[in-house]
């Protein structure tokens, strides 16, 4: 179960790790995720036995990769983590169903406060294109996530500052 709550100021650097919460601690709910147009399911992935067309066809999505991240997996492993903690933006939701493992994705929320959401095994999380967001691992160093996708991927991340983009403006104009 998807877990959420407004973080402290942290950058780069070794802390980011933590789940940094606040003191005292302000959850997030998911009506509040919904509202800057997070989505999240909870998916079984063990019942779908690896063979995750049945789950790709119900939601649309065309296209599916895994991905495998701990510190021992890349030679650039650092470097790879600075990119996924740099603030960006996609012109397409990014859509990861977690298999193992966990991490937190990190989202602006409309007065631009970080909100940190821990995401584990059976979480769906979908970030839609235009919203500002980072990812890391936490302290396990590991997760295993499906990345999904409809059409032909864009990986693309846009470092902020990219409020010129159409799926900027879009995104800004859908959550009001
Ligand atoms: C991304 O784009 O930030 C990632 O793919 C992070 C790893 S998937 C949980
Ligand atoms: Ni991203």
């Amino acid at each position: 179960m998807v877990q959420a709550w407004y973080m402290q100021d942290v950058s780069d650097g070794e802390e980011q790790h933590l789940p940094q919460k606040l003191e005292p601690n302000q959850d997030v709910s998911l009506a509040q995720l919904d509202e800057l147009g997070v989505k999240y399911y909870e998916i079984d992935v063990d019942s779908y036995n690896g063979e995750f067309e049945p789950l790709k066809k119900e939601f649309g999505y065309t296209y599916d990769d895994t991905v495998d991240i701990h510190p021992s997996r890349f030679p650039n492993f650092d470097n790879m983590m600075k990119t996924f903690f740099s603030e960006h933006l996609h012109t397409d939701d990014e859509i990861r169903l977690i298999l193992n493992g966990s991490g937190y994705f990190d989202v602006r929320d409309k007065n631009d406060k970080w909100i940190r959401i821990y995401s584990e095994k059976k979480d769906l999380i979908v970030l839609p294109a235009g919203m500002y967001h980072r990812f890391t691992l936490d302290s396990k160093k590991y997760i295993k996530a499906m990345r999904l996708f409809k059409g032909v991927p864009v990986w693309t991340p846009h470092t902020r500052p990219s409020d010129d983009l159409e799926c900027r403006k879009e995104y800004l104009k859908s959550i009001g």
